[in-house]
């Protein structure tokens, strides 16, 4: 059931025909109607180019039983200025505070792989994991040991498999283009933890729960959808701490321009709270630079997203998506975001 682009209309014309002709007191049903003109017309449309979420959401759509998907991301993330709380903070003002190093930037490269499998069209298995490559820059402050030892600037880098997610997709509802689901998955500690900052690890070391939940509607070129997920952290880590619980709400609209070709503009809102204990290799007090403080983590980010999906005729979909942030309150001296952008390829079988 390829999307016609004028069936859609069609549809809409011949509900509206029927409620002008209807007689009677018999209420319309559209739901009814629909099903009447074409049964599948109310159906939710998978094979719409636009019936994937912008590629930077995860977890976002289910698929019918007996299917498999397999997908490779590639994110890349970078960060900037420093700033505590929604004021920026200078180089000079991190050494004004005791910190002898100041980060100035950092880079995250993660390729992503993902595969899927609908047991039934009710339940969809997933699995991700990802091998990612982290960058930091800092400066260090004149006349400081660190100065002595490395110049006046240097960079650190460490890579590695991030954690791995493992879950299911449990859809509740799929009537007229509109469909909901559970996310249903936790995440195992596969990254590793052997940098003293705590935004160098490509892992949270705990076992994690992502609960959360996903609404997706169709109408005519239009779709959208809503996702709320969250991250606990169960217990601590071997280091004596865990990352900071986090929730993320996003929503996104997508138009399609054509079968093969849709857009996207997506607005999401995420809060991670602070570290509980801290590393207990690297106990301080004294710490070199702010992202070696277990206290300078977690805050609030506001992102815009602005996607393309592209579908071809063999069924591969491509699709890019850039995420800029507007708004940030960090929970002590941390670098900001500046951007992230994922490229993705999916493939159904
Ligand atoms: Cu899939």
């Amino acid at each position: 059931m390829k999307l016609n682009s004028f069936s859609q209309p069609l549809c809409l014309a011949f509900a509206g025909f029927s409620l002008l002709t209807a007689q009677g007191g018999d209420p319309i049903d559209f739901t009814n109607s629909g099903k009447e003109v074409d049964h599948h017309d109310t159906l939710w449309d998978s094979h719409r180019v636009d019936s994937h979420a912008p590629i930077g959401v995860m977890g976002d759509h289910t698929h019918e039983a007996g299917e498999w998907m397999v997908s490779y991301r590639y994110m890349s993330m970078d960060m900037g200025a420093q700033r505590d709380g929604t004021n920026d903070l200078t180089s000079a003002q991190l050494f004004g505070l005791g910190f002898p190093v100041a980060p100035t930037g950092m880079s995250m490269e993660m390729h992503m792989m993902g595969l899927m499998f609908a047991p039934t069209d009710n339940v969809t298995l997933m699995a991700m994991t990802g091998y990612e490559f982290n960058k930091m820059d800092h400066v260090t402050a004149p006349g400081s040991p660190p100065r002595a030892l490395m110049g006046p600037s240097f960079e650190m880098e460490t890579e590695g498999w991030g954690d791995t997610t493992l879950g299911a997709l449990v859809k509740f509802y799929d009537e007229n283009h509109k469909r909901a689901h559970f996310n249903l998955a936790f995440s195992a500690p596969t990254g590793n933890l052997t940098n003293r900052a705590y935004p160098m690890h490509t892992g949270t070391g705990t076992w994690d729960l992502l609960p959360g939940v996903t609404y997706l509607w169709q109408d005519g070129l239009l779709s959208g959808g809503a996702q709320v997920l969250g991250r606990i952290h169960l217990g601590d880590n071997d280091y004596g701490y865990s990352n900071g619980d986090s929730i993320k709400g996003t929503g996104w609209l997508a138009y399609m321009l054509s079968d093969f070709l849709s857009l996207s503009g997506r607005l999401s809102l995420e809060n991670v709270g602070d570290i509980n204990g801290f590393d207990t290799r690297f106990p301080g007090p004294g710490f070199m630079s702010p992202p070696m403080d277990a206290a300078n983590h977690g805050g609030t980010w506001a992102e815009v997203g602005l996607g393309v999906n592209l579908l071809g005729n063999s069924g591969h979909r491509l699709a890019f998506e850039a995420v800029l942030p507007f708004h940030q309150d960090l929970n002590g001296p941390q670098m900001q975001r500046d951007w992230m952008f994922t490229v993705g390829w999916q493939k159904a079988f």
